[in-house]
C-alpha cells in the first residue's frame, strides 16, 4: 500500500512524514522546504506477529509494509506555475490513498503562506489545485480518446466516462465514485487521478490540543462532514514519540491521555478508508502479515503469498488468532475442532491464521 502526503507549504507534511517513517527528510520553517519528493517505507506494527513468533519460536517475523511519499507544498495558482508548480504531483499518481495535512496549530513563529490559519480555506485551496491538475490530465486524454472513438467502440464508452469526470471536476468537486459501475471504475483507476483516491484529512494540532478539538478542528470536521475522515495528530509530538522506544512511548501516550501513536492511527484509518485487512501466516520459519481487501476469498488471499498457491488451491486451514494464543498450539486447536477446513468460497476474516494447501 502506498500513501501520498499533500498540503500547503509549511504545514508539517515532512514533519509527519519523518515521524511516521523515521526517514529523516528535511523539514524547516520556510515554505517549499521540500522540493524533491521523499519516500519512506514503514512496517505496520502488529503485536499479533510478535505473539505468534514466540509461540512458534519463529526465525523470522515479516510485517506488512506501507510506503509514504512526501512531496512539495501546493499553493493557490500552482496549476499556473505559482510556487513550485504542480508537476511534482506525478509522484503521487500511483498511490492508493492521500493524506491531506492541514495546519490547525497557532504559532506566530511558523509562517503560514496565506497569513492566517484557516484549515477549511486551505483545504479548498489545495483541493482546487488537485482538481485543476486532474483536469489537465483529463483534457489531454479526452483529445486522444475523441480521435480514437471514431473507429473503436470501446473508446466511445471511455469517452463518455471522461466527459462525466470532466463535468464533475469543472463543477469544482471530486468525482463521486458511487455514480460509476465496476467496469467504469476499473477504467477510472487506470487514469491515476488524484481526486478519485480516498483521502484522510490530517489535522495537525499544537501539542496542547490533542485532547478536546480546538476551533480549527471543529470547523474542519464540520466541513468534511464524515468524522472518520479527519485524523487529529500533533506532528511535533509524533516527532518526539518517534525517538522513543516502545516502553517509553507507552508511558508518554498515557501521560498525554491518547491510546495510540499517530502512526498506528494513520494506519488504522487508512485500512478502514481503503477497506483493507490483514491475515496471518505462522510457522517456525516465518510469521507474517499480509494485506488484502476485505471480502477477499481464500484462493485470492493465497495468491498474495504465492501465485502457485492460488493456481493450485485445494483448501485453507484456518485458526482464529485468539484461539491459537489461548490453547498454545495448532495441534491443540485441531484437537478441539477449532481449526477449520475452508474451501475456495471462504471469505477471509480478521484474525485468521492460515495454512494454504495447494497442488501444482
Ligand atoms: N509548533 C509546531 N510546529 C510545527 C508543527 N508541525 C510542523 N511544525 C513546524 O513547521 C515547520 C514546517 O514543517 P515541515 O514539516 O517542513 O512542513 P512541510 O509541510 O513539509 O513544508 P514544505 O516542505 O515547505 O511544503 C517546521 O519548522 C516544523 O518544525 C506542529 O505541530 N507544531
Ligand atoms: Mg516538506
Amino acid at each position: 500500500m502506498k500513501i501520498g502526503i499533500v498540503g500547503l507549504p509549511n504545514v508539517g507534511k515532512s514533519t509527519i512524514f519523518n515521524a511516521l517513517t523515521n526517514a529523516g527528510a528535511e523539514s524547516a520553517n520556510y515554505p517549499f522546504c521540500t522540493i524533491e519528493s521523499n519516500v519512506g517505507v514503514v512496517a505496520v506494527p502488529d503485536e499479533r506477529l510478535d505473539k505468534l513468533g514466540e509461540l512458534y519460536k519463529t526465525k523470522k517475523i515479516v510485517p506488512t509494509t506501507i510506503e509514504f511519499v512526501d512531496i512539495a507544498g501546493l499553493v493557490k495558482g500552482a496549476s499556473q506555475g505559482e510556487g513550485l508548480g504542480n508537476k511534482f504531483l506525478s509522484h503521487i499518481r500511483e498511490v492508493d490513498a492521500i493524506l491531506h495535512v492541514l495546519r490547525c496549530f497557532n504559532n506566530d513563529d511558523i509562517a503560514h503562506v496565506s497569513g492566517t490559519v484557516n484549515p477549511v480555506d486551505d483545504l479548498e485551496t489545495v483541493n482546487l489545485e488537485l482538481i485543476l491538475a486532474d483536469l489537465e490530465i483529463l483534457e489531454r486524454r479526452l483529445e486522444k480518446t475523441k480521435k480514437l472513438a471514431r473507429n473503436v467502440k470501446e473508446e466511445r464508452k471511455n469517452l463518455e466516462i471522461l466527459e462525466k469526470l470532466v463535468s464533475e471536476l469543472q463543477a469544482g468537486r471530486f468525482p463521486d465514485l458511487k455514480n460509476y459501475s465496476k467496469d467504469e471504475l476499473e477504467f477510472i483507476k487506470s487514469l491515476q487521478l488524484i481526486t478519485t483516491k480516498p483521502v484522510l484529512y490530517v489535522a495537525n494540532v499544537g501539542e496542547d490540543d490533542l485532547g478536546e478539538d480546538n476551533e480549527y478542528v471543529v470547523n474542519l470536521k464540520e466541513y468534511v462532514k464524515d468524522p472518520n475522515k479527519v485524523l487529529k495528530i500533533s506532528a511535533q509530538i509524533e516527532q518526539e514519540l518517534s525517538q522513543l522506544d516502545e516502553e517509553e512511548m507507552a508511558l508518554f501516550l498515557q501521560d498525554m491521555g491518547i491510546d495510540d501513536s499517530g502512526l498506528k492511527r494513520v494506519i488504522k484509518s487508512s485500512y478502514d478508508l481503503l477497506g483493507l485487512m490483514s491475515f496471518l501466516t505462522a510457522g517456525p520459519d516465518e510469521c507474517r502479515a499480509w494485506t488484502i481487501k476485505k471480502g477477499t476469498k481464500a484462493p485470492e488471499a493465497a495468491g498474495k503469498v504465492h501465485s502457485d498457491m492460488q493456481k493450485g488451491f485445494i483448501r485453507a486451514e484456518v485458526t482464529n488468532y485468539e484461539d491459537l494464543l489461548k490453547y498454545g498450539s495448532e495441534a491443540k486447536t485441531k484437537e478441539l475442532g477449532l481449526t477449520r477446513i475452508e474451501g475456495k468460497d471462504y471469505v477471509m476474516q480478521d484474525n485468521d491464521v492460515v495454512l494454504f494447501r495447494f497442488n501444482v
